[in-house]
């Protein structure tokens, strides 16, 4: 009782695709009369999210469209080719059609 293992760091990669996962581990073993389980929900951010609250939807095309307009500053480039237009707008629309994010 109130021994501890070392932590353990797991690194993965998931798709591109704006979501919420859930990390899970069990342990089990060591003497203990029952697994000891954990859960930790993670939201996955993608650029595309450019409001970054978890999922791509209209807000997130309404924001690249107001920097293409010059509305709001260009912050969101996601081609990577030195400005933002239609070509970025394209990218969040194919997100929020869950085709992913396929920003550069
Ligand atoms: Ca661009």
């Amino acid at each position: 009782m109130g021994q501890s293992y070392d932590p353990i760091t797991v690194t993965v990669n998931v798709p591109n695709v704006s979501a919420t996962l859930t990390n899970q581990v069990s342990v089990s073993g060591g003497g203990a009369v029952a697994a000891a389980n954990a859960s930790d929900p993670t939201i996955i951010v993608t650029p595309c999210d450019v409001n970054q609250q978890g999922s791509t939807t209209a807000a997130d095309v309404q924001a690249l469209i107001n920097q293409a307009l010059g509305s709001a500053a260009p912050a969101n480039d996601l081609n990577n080719d030195g400005v933002v237009n239609v070509v970025d707008i394209q990218l969040v629309i194919d997100a929020v059609l869950n085709f992913g994010c396929q920003a550069m």
